[in-house]
């Protein structure tokens, strides 16, 4: 069971201009083929809820990030609409500041994944990093996160080399904090855009390096994926980065490449990819959703599962106590690649299966959206949360439902009260539609969890959160 810590209203968005070609794909879902024959209006297709009603994928109009804003130990929040509408938000609900500008675009830039809330400048208090538009152009922007000024700003990098028609139809972007440099805290910038371009930037906008990485060394498969991954593999007190399959050092120099295996070969890309401690006294793994891969820290394949279509997203953590190291749980979105086929949640301890879970793909929810790992239950352990279509499921290390919470899930953060995880829902994207903070009401008897935590410190987790 679960109870509902705090609520948020949360504005709906009832008018996007959206790209021609992000239209059509969204027409061929079915219900909305009118938006294919709406004359176009500035090259840009108008949207609108009360003409259209609802549209399918309309979670990217939306992010939310968590941090601590004010500096008082609780977690508050921003919510984020691209360059069009920031909110600040403590944690019980009051507005700390709110920025909206009418002239921006939804294909501005679209988050695709992170967009972090950092101190980024090293003065004690939080920075948000993100895009706004200054003096009518997009920039990006370090934006002082307790009162919503912008503090600097550059033209948003590598914007002159954005194809004209990219990918998704719009700017599809990540920001990751790392530490490439070598600082006592990360404060670099990893920005990704469209499967295509990175570029690292310092703590001040100034940008080290870019890469295109569609155009790296000959192999089959082409694209990036959605967010990338840094972390010190050698031991040098520099990040290396791991974007899709390919390893670039700080410099932004390849590492390796992985070889065409046949599920990144047929699927063309990895979505989400981490360089993970799986055994805590080995080194790290090379690890991505697409075909399970799991590679050394030197880039030697140890196992995969060729068979998957499409692995949307992974997620790494302490599944089992019987089960050596920590387990990866993969989201094979097989209905993407064949409507009508079921999803599936995966769970893998090494090489070898622990079980697998059947789940039915949420319009509004892909399982790159609404999958998480997190104690729930306070013993330690993380339970495996996926949306289904109308509920949050709560599966135990063995695959078992051991719980359900009302809504859909957008994140799984220990945010109030013990140290169990909570799990954050939207109850729907609509008119009226709510953020919740959901919170386990069954009796903590674990005492290791079962403390109340005084005063919450923003987290890494909290800060490079992404959907992939
Ligand atoms: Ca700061
Ligand atoms: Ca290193
Ligand atoms: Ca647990
Ligand atoms: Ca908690």
């Amino acid at each position: 069971m679960s109870k509902v810590a705090f609520s948020y209203d949360i504005p709906f968005i009832e008018q996007v201009d959206i790209t021609p070609n992000w239209a059509k794909w969204l027409g061929e879902m079915g219900n909305i083929r009118e938006l294919q024959n709406e004359p176009m209006v500035a090259c840009m297709v108008p949207w609108s809820y009360k003409k259209h009603g609802l549209l399918p994928w309309m979670q990217f109009f939306y992010d939310w990030r968590f941090a601590d804003l004010t500096g008082d130990g609780k977690i508050d929040f921003i919510l984020s609409c691209g360059t069009f509408r920031q909110i600040a938000h403590k944690q019980d609900g009051t507005i700390l500041w709110r920025y909206e500008d009418p002239s921006a675009k939804f294909s501005d830039v679209r988050w695709d994944s992170n967009v972090p809330i950092v101190d980024i400048d090293g003065d004690g208090t939080p920075e948000f990093i993100c895009a706004r538009r200054v003096d009518g152009a997009v920039h990006l922007c370090i934006v002082d996160a307790r009162a919503g000024q912008v503090k600097k700003s550059v033209p948003f990098p590598d914007r002159d080399g954005i194809p004209e028609n990219p990918l998704g139809g719009h700017l599809r972007c990540s920001l990751t904090v790392i530490n490439a440099t070598g600082q006592p805290q990360p404060r670099d910038l990893l920005l990704c855009w469209d499967y295509r371009s990175i570029t690292l930037l310092d703590n001040t906008l100034n940008v080290l390096w870019n890469r295109q990485i569609a155009e790296m060394p000959a192999r089959k498969h082409r694209q990036i994926g959605h967010s990338p991954h840094a972390a010190d593999i050698d031991g040098d007190g520099c990040d290396e980065i791991l974007a899709s399959s390919c390893l670039l050092d700080k410099n932004g120099e390849v590492l390796w490449v992985a070889p065409d295996l046949p599920a990144l070969v047929e699927d063309g890309h990895a979505d989400s990819v981490q360089i993970a401690q799986l055994d805590p006294e080995g080194r790290p793994n090379l690890t991505m959703s697409t075909g399970a891969y799991c590679f050394s820290a030197e880039g030697e394949l140890l196992w995969g599962r060729d068979e998957l279509m499409h692995g949307q997203a992974q997620r790494v953590g302490k599944l089992r106590a019987d089960v050596p190291g920590r387990q990866r749980v993969i989201y094979e979105g097989a209905s993407r690649v064949v409507p009508g086929l079921p999803d599936k949640v995966i769970a893998l301890g090494g090489g070898e299966l622990l079980w697998d879970f059947e789940v039915v793909q949420p319009d509004m929810q892909e399982g790159g959206f609404g999958f998480w790992l997190g104690d729930w239950d306070g013993d330690g352990l993380d339970e495996v949360f996926v949306n289904d279509p109308e509920k949050v499921i709560v599966l135990d290390g063995y695959g078992d439902v051991i719980d359900t919470i009302p809504g859909h899930l957008i994140y799984v953060f220990d945010l109030v009260g013990d140290s169990r995880a909570e799990a954050v829902v939207l109850t729907g994207i609509e008119p009226g539609m709510q953020m919740q903070i959901a919170t386990n009401d069954r009796p903590n008897p674990n005492p290791a969890t079962n403390r109340v935590v005084e005063h919450r410190q923003t987290t890494p987790e909290m800060v490079n959160c992404t959907r992939y």
